[in-house]
This record gives C-alpha cells, structure tokens and sequence, in this order.
C-alpha cells in the first residue's frame, strides 16, 4: 500500500520554544527529485560534475544508510505535515519548488500548510520551460506564485526558477527576528511531458560531451544545474552570514529512474532495481547533512536514518531534547538521529519498513543487517542492476573543481573543506561495492527473498534457504507492521479538475466546484499521478 507514513512532519513552530532565539539553527533542505544513488561525485561516479554537492558531502556527513520512500508523494508526505498548518511565528518558513501534496482545495496548498511563500509547482512534475503538466492525458500550466497561476514565469527555466526564489528568501530573512526554514524542492531531476523528458539548454550540454548517451548527457545537464543550484543557495547563506548557523540538508526524494524508466536516465548502479521498486536502487538515497555544529569531522555516516527521521531529527537539533518530547504523543514512525548524528553514535533506528504495497503485492523490511523482500513491481522486469557505471577512476574525478566552486570556496573560508586525501579517503569510503558474482537467484514473485544487506548491499546472493530462521523472524515483524496498516485510500482522477475547464491551468478546483465534496482529493490520486508514465 501506498502508506504514507507520517502525517505530523514540520510542524517546527508548534514544538519549540527555546531559550535562545539567536542560537537557534536556519534549516535549509533541498530536495532532489529522482536523484540516482550512482549519480553524484561523491557515491564514486564522476561521470557527472556535481562540485557544489560533493563539497558539502564532505565538509560534512555523508548519509551513507539513508533510505528513503520508493516514490515521490510518500517521501513529501513522510516529510510534511498533512494536519494543519504551522501558524506560529518561530520558524520562518518559505518554500520553492515541487509541492505534490494535494492542491483540490485552496487548504492543501503551501500558503495554508504553513509557507509564508512558495513559488513552484502543485503537481508532480512539469516541463522545466512552458511549465505545463502532462497527467494522464490532461494537459495545463502548473507554475504558482503563492496562490497565482505564474503566467509571467512562462520560458524560465524551472530550477533558475526555484533558485531564484530560495535566494530571495535567504537575501530578505532578517535573522534578528529569528531563524528561517526554508525548504527547496527542486523539480530536477525529475523528467518533464513527453514531448520534451528532458528539457536542458544547449549550452550547458555542450559542457558534458565526454558523456556518450545523449539521453544521459541531457540527465546529467539538468544535474549540474541542480547542482549549481545548490552552490548558489550556500554563497547566498554565507553573504548574509546565516551560513555559520545553519543545517543543510541534501537529498533526493526516491531512487533513480534508470535506462528509460519515466523516459529518465538515472543512474544507482551498482544498487538493484530502480525507482518505485523496493530494491536498494530504489530505496536507498543519495543524501548528505551539512552544519558547522557536527561533531568529529571529516567523517562518514553509518548510521541507519529514514526520511521519515526528519522532522523529529530536525526538531531536536532546533529546539532540543524538550522540544522532542512533545512529539512523543504524535505517534510517529521516525525516531530523532540527531545526536547520533552530531557525535557519531550508533543509530537508535534498528529497523526500517520499505513498504507493504497490497496493490502491487509487495512488501520490504529491513532488520539489522537483514533485508527481507518479497513480490516485485512490473512483473519483474525492473528487477536488474542499470547503468552507466559511471567513470569510477579516482584520477578522472573533477578533484580541482572543489576548492573553486562556490560551496567549496564557502566550506574553504570556514575551514571545514577536509584535504584532498581526507576528500579521497572519503569518497572511496562511500562508493558501494560489490565484488560477488550472483549467486542463489531471487524469484521475488514465487518465494520471500533474504539478503546480508550490508555484506551484499547489490541483493545478488539470496540467503532465504541458508537462514530460514532469520527468514521467519523479518516475516514475523512483517506481519506485525501490517497489523498496524491503515486500508489504501487512493482514489481515480476526478474530471472536475480537468485544466481545460479552468483556462487550461491545475488548480484548486475543489473551492469553485460545488458539491464537489464526494471526498476526491487530488492529493491520494497524485500518488499515482506522480507516476504518469509507465514504462
Ligand atoms: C509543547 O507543546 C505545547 C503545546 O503546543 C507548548 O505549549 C509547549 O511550549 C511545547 N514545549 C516545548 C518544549 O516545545
Ligand atoms: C512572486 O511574487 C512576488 C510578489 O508579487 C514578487 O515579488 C516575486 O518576485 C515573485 N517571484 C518570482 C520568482 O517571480
Ligand atoms: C531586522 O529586525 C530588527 C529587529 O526587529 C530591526 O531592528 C532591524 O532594523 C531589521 N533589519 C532590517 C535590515 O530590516
Ligand atoms: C511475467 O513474466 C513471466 C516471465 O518472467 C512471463 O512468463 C509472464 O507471462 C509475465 N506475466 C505478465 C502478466 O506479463
Ligand atoms: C496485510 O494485511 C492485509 C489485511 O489484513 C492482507 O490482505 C495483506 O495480504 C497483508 N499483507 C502482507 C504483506 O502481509
Ligand atoms: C488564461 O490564460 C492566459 C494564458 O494562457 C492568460 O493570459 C489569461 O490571463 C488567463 N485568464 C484568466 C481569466 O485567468
Ligand atoms: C521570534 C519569535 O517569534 N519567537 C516566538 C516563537 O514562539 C514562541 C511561542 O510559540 C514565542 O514565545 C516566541 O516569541
């Protein structure tokens, strides 16, 4: 089922009240969307220059057991509020970019989920420069300016667009009146509509020939644009002074769609399997935690997290222990990592539920070091490992870009920029290897598969037959997480909400439609909108 995991998530205001307002932290958290595992520098590819991410990843933590949703909604759901809004003025919070998370009614919408701006899109995805969005053959201009259609923004290019707006917030935040959270998600790396997947301008391509696949050479661009996203975001935060007090957090929001899958070319090898399926390639995440206030650096993180440990995470790093504690009452499936985190101690997160997806009828689990695994999506056929390998030569990788990108520069200043060998010594750390050969095939759809993640971290060797016992314990919890599962509630498009009736715009149709209140909410479908292509 498409659970959605955690319904009470950045609701920062209504938690904290700490002594000093000056100490607290600003929140800066990017949001990739359909980011590879395999495709940022610091996973070991240098196929893609990714300079201004990578820089962060090592003057901070690299996240290197973070999992995340398979797809997207459940991953913004398991990062948002999905109550009420946050209506106290102790955060100021801003958002750019992709908000997926239901638009029927004006009251699902950014402003009134607690954003004092946002300026992006509603939907799932959308053509980085007309900005309209192709669903299931409805068609229409899906750009907002808080609650205006952006008409004005037609021919911008979608992630300039986003930028545009993180650095206005960052450049207006009066820090004196408290800290900011701004949250950036980014519509890139997703595709666009059909007719153009992957929407980049010819110069920044041409930057890229040595990439032989155009399709993956146009992936790549759209990258480096994210990325040079990022590094404006972090010279911004460090010209206002903010950047010395503040959390950054980098991730993406599910695992990449490789070889064609929603007519993408991500890459997680050697991770298995790709987005929306339950395999690593499509659960574990290419992340990194940045703050001057961490502990012990330069070093990696090991330590288990799940996207659904943000909120209580970032709660405890902006207002402390007692501010944690009164999210106990909320029944949340994420745990706080932060101290954990900061001081390098063991994870207090032992156990993760990839999903149980009924409809699909599959269902992951990992325990420990063990992952159990059972049913597929697609009947299997996105069950392989999908490349580009990437150039893994630590001599081919873009090492004198670091120190002059601008989030180099920014982390060099500070000082936290580790040494070139610290920066290898790092990478390789965070390269995922897999030197066995397959071996004790996995037929997810006969039989319940069982692999050592963390020795096999590529799911080539199925230990089913070998540790039965293990095997029956996961599918014991398994069982035990499905008792707590609440019905799947996704429901068919409504024709209400066509573009077409509303001068071909995505709109919050529910507040002109009358009795529209047979209870469609554009946001349980847009789960499977998110999706709109099958492969
Ligand atoms: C806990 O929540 C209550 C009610 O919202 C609030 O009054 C109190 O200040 C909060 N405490 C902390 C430490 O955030
Ligand atoms: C959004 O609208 C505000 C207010 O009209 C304007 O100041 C701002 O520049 C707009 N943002 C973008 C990215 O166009
Ligand atoms: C920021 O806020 C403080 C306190 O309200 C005020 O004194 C100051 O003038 C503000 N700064 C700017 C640049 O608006
Ligand atoms: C599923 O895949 C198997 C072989 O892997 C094939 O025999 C079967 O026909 C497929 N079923 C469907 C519904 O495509
Ligand atoms: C979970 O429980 C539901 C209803 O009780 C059942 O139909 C489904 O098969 C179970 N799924 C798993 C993976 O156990
Ligand atoms: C309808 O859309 C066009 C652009 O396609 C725009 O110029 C016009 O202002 C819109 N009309 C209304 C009533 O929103
Ligand atoms: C800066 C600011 O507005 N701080 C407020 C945050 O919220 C608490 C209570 O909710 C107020 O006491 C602070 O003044």
């Amino acid at each position: 089922m498409l659970q959605l995991q955690l319904l009470l998530l950045l609701s920062l205001g209504n938690f904290i009240v700490a002594a000093d307002n000056t100490k607290r932290p600003h929140i800066i958290f990017i949001l990739a969307d359909d980011l590879g595992f395999n495709d940022v520098g610091f996973h070991g590819s240098a196929q893609i220059p990714t300079p201004n991410i990578d820089a962060l990843a090592y003057s901070g933590l690299i996240l290197n057991r973070y999992y995340v949703n398979p797809i997207c909604t459940p991953s913004r759901s398991a990062l948002m509020t999905g109550k009420y809004p946050i209506h106290t003025g102790n955060y100021t919070s801003h958002m750019a970019g992709k908000w997926h998370l239901g638009h029927w009614k004006r009251e699902y919408t950014p402003l009134y989920r607690g954003f004092s701006s946002h300026v992006g899109c509603w939907s799932g995805h959308h053509d980085y420069n007309d900005h309209t969005a192709e669903e299931h053959g409805y068609w229409g201009l899906d750009m907002r300016n808080g609650t205006q259609v952006a008409y004005e923004l037609h021919g911008e290019y979608s992630t300039h667009v986003v930028t545009r707006h993180a650095l206005n917030v960052i450049a207006t935040h009066n820090a004196t009146k408290g800290p900011l959270f701004l949250y950036v998600a980014h519509m890139a790396v997703h595709s666009g509509n059909p007719y153009n997947p992957l929407p980049v301008s010819d110069d920044v391509l041409a930057k890229l020939q040595h990439i032989p696949k155009l399709k993956r050479r146009k992936y790549a661009a759209m990258l480096t644009e994210l990325d040079a996203s990022v590094g404006s975001i972090v010279e911004q935060l460090r010209k206002q002074q903010l950047l010395q007090n503040s959390i950054i957090i980098f991730s993406t929001d599910n695992g990449g769609p490789a070889e064609g899958f929603n007519l993408n070319f991500a890459s997680n090898y050697p991770l298995r399997g790709v987005k929306n399926t339950l395999w690593e390639g499509g659960v574990r995440g290419a992340a990194l935690l940045w703050s001057p206030r961490l502990q012990k650096l330069p070093r990696i993180a090991e330590q288990t997290m799940h996207i659904a440990d943000w909120l209580p995470t970032l709660v405890e790093a902006a207002g402390g222990k007692a501010a944690l504690a009164n999210l106990s009452s909320a029944q949340l499936d994420g745990q706080s990592i932060w101290q954990s985190l900061v001081q390098n101690e063991p994870s207090p997160r032992k156990s993760i539920l990839h999903n149980i997806d009924d409809i699909w009828g599959s269902a992951a689990l990992t325990v420990g070091d063990w992952k159990l695994l059972q049913g597929t999506h697609y009947n299997g056929s996105w069950d392989g490992w999908y490349g580009p390998e990437g150039i893994r030569d630590p001599q081919l990788y873009y090492w004198d870009e670091l120190p002059k990108c601008l989030a180099g520069k920014a982390m060099h200043q500070l000082q936290l920029l580790p040494s070139r060998a610290n920066q290898q010594r790092l990478r390789s750390a965070a390269t995922v290897q897999c030197a066995q050969q397959p071996a004790n095939p996995c037929q997810p759809l006969h039989a319940p598969c069982l692999f050592n993640i963390r020795d096999d971290p590529c799911e080539r060797n199925n230990l089913a037959a070998r540790y039965p016992q293990v095997l029956q314990s996961l599918l014991t919890e398994l069982k035990l997480q499905n008792s707590t599962a609440v019905p799947p509630a996704n429901l068919p498009d409504d024709p209400r909400g066509a573009p077409s009736l509303w001068n071909y715009t995505w709109t919050n149709f529910g507040d002109y439609t009358p009795a529209a209140g047979s209870m469609i909410n554009t946001f349980l479908s847009s789960v499977i909108n998110c999706f709109w292509i099958s492969p």
